[in-house]
């Protein structure tokens, strides 16, 4: 028997927004692999790499390539690398990522040193317990010291070699390449000593990486096979959508009869989409698929109540371009919440926001319309003038992040706050007809004016209210008296104060 066989090995990379994992990726398929690469998440095969359509420079969903790597030996094999997003948002498409890897290069820049995506990204690695190996980059630049680097590590408890540990870090840069080849060699290094097998006599199992709704092709899904082989002509499952395994494409765009563990394939003709960070199932035919899924959906359990909040609620619809996304604009805007104001997600998609989007919107409270990397078709576009509905699309999640924020702020409902401007301590009373009272007193904090109602407290508690109709201090009429000194005041109040209750002026303002 020839089980089990060396696996592709997949590997993620991972770190802090900017700190140069596209670039690293973008450099070893130019120059590095044999084969020319493609992007298979998303919607795009055509040879673009991803740094010159990044909108605003991030990434903003999990990529996967597939390259070859000649050994210095000679030997050829094949790497899956996955580029990961290093923005705060996308901490579920991170934690994916390690998951599916056999081994995750953790990247830290030798300019800035660990950042807090790269302890989040660390934490996946560890949970996932993934091999890794640290890549310190753009060493070329004037301010990098691979020293720092290594140091601001071990400050986090992440001791590579030579720093009291046995992490690899590999110093490289991928504007000129040095150092580039030798984290190749390491990463080939680690899968042989890993032992990084699959049985390609199993059936194919995996995960879905990535779900996309395409206008010309349906709905697709980036899947990755941990274990196993595939063919064509079986049933996929994820979740409770399901997918022929009859479109099925490799990392070129290129159609495939048989695809093995490590290799991303896009599945296409899903009936609906997929979840990402799934698992997927395969079934013989469409028969056993829709029974796998029936006896899944009477798995599910009730959701418990929502909890009640007293505060404003703001009916939102978001749209976005593919699974990975959706899930990271959905964890922003819950992330949005304050005390005052909410929003509640009504309506959630992939893909153009449609006229459909709208309708949802239409109902009830009027909602806004959120779109993420997506385009708004025409009949929407008029249904949201006619109906007064706002809708508002991004391409960059931080620019999404700062509009809601502010959105959210001058949406927030205004509350009275009282503020207390002046407190006299009741020493004596002089007289009382009806509701006049004439007493003295003397003003511990703030100032009294004349005119101003004041709150009467006795001990901690409120007990009633009145108003100052005259002010005196050494029995001259006064408009204000201060802090620290004597007055004498006329009160009109419907409580009868006793020496010791305190009187307070306040001011009323909104916030
Ligand atoms: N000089 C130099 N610049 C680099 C290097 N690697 C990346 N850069 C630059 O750093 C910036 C960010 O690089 P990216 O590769 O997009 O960073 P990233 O980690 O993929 O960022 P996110 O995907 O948004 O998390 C770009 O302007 C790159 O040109 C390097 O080795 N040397
Ligand atoms: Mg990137």
């Amino acid at each position: 028997m020839l089980t089990p066989q060396p696996k592709i090995p997949v590997i993620a990379i991972m770190g802090h927004i900017d700190h140069g994992k596209s670039t690293l990726l973008s450099y070893i398929r130019n120059n590095v692999t044999m084969a020319k690469s493609s992007v298979v998440a998303d919607d795009h095969p055509d040879q673009v790499l991803p740094e010159l359509k990044e909108a605003g420079g991030i990434t903003q969903h999990i990529s996967a390539y597939e390259v070859e790597h000649k050994s210095p030996e000679g030997a050829v094999r094949k790497i899956t690398f996955l580029d990961t997003p290093g923005h705060e948002a996308f901490s579920g498409i991170r934690k994916r990522g390690a998951h599916v890897a056999d081994i995750a290069i953790l990247v830290v820049s030798a300019e800035d040193g660990v950042k807090p995506q790269t302890l989040e990204a660390l934490r996946s690695i560890k949970e996932s317990n993934t091999p890794f190996i640290v890549a310190i980059t753009k060493i070329d630049k004037p301010e990098a010291s691979v020293e720092r680097a290594k140091l601001s590590l071990a400050e986090n408890e992440l001791y590579v070699e030579g720093y009291g540990g046995t992490i690899s870090a590999i110093p490289l840069s991928a504007k000129t390449g040095e150092g580039v080849s030798d984290l190749l060699d390491m990463i080939a290094l680690t899968s042989d000593l890993e032992g990084i097998t699959y049985d390609p006599t199993q059936q194919g199992s995996g995960y879905i990486l990535e779900s996309n709704l395409d206008v010309k092709k349906g709905v697709s899904a980036t899947c990755i096979l941990t274990d196993g082989t595939l063919q064509k002509g079986l049933y996929i499952t994820s979740g409770t959508s399901m997918a022929p395994l009859r479109i099925v494409e490799d990392y070129t765009g290129k159609q495939i009869e048989t695809f093995i563990a490590g290799q991303p394939v896009k599945v296409i003709g899903w009936d609906n989409l997929p979840s990402v960070g799934d698992m997927f199932h395969v079934c013989k035919d469409k028969k056993e698929a829709i029974a796998y899924i029936g006896a899944k959906l009477t798995e599910k359990s009730v959701k418990g109540d929502e909890v009640r909040f007293e505060g404003k609620i703001l009916p939102v619809v978001i749209k976005a371009d593919a699974g990975g996304s959706l899930e990271a604009v959905l964890s922003l805007v819950k992330s949005l919440d304050t005390e005052r104001i909410h929003t509640k997600v009504i309506h959630s998609g992939i893909g153009t926001i449609s006229e459909s989007d709208l309708k949802v919107a239409s109902g009830g409270d009027k909602a806004l319309v959120i779109g993420f990397t997506t385009k708004v078709d025409s009949l929407a576009k008029a249904i949201a003038e006619r109906n007064g509905i706002e809708i508002q699309t991004f391409d960059i999640i931080y620019k999404l992040s700062e509009w809601l924020q502010k959105k959210l702020e001058t949406e927030t409902p205004s509350i009275d706050v009282e503020e207390v401007t002046g407190t006299l301590k009741v020493l004596k009373i002089f007289s009382k007809v009806k509701d006049k009272q004439i007493l003295g007193g003397l003003v511990e904090n703030g100032s009294l004016k004349n005119g101003s109602s004041v709150k009467i407290m006795r001990r901690e508690s409120e007990i009633g209210i009145g108003k100052i109709r005259e002010l005196q201090a050494q029995k001259v009429k006064m408009d204000e008296v201060s802090m620290g000194k004597e007055c004498g005041l006329l009160v009109e109040a419907k409580i009868e104060i006793v020496p010791g209750d305190r009187l307070q002026t306040f001011v009323i303002s909104q916030k």
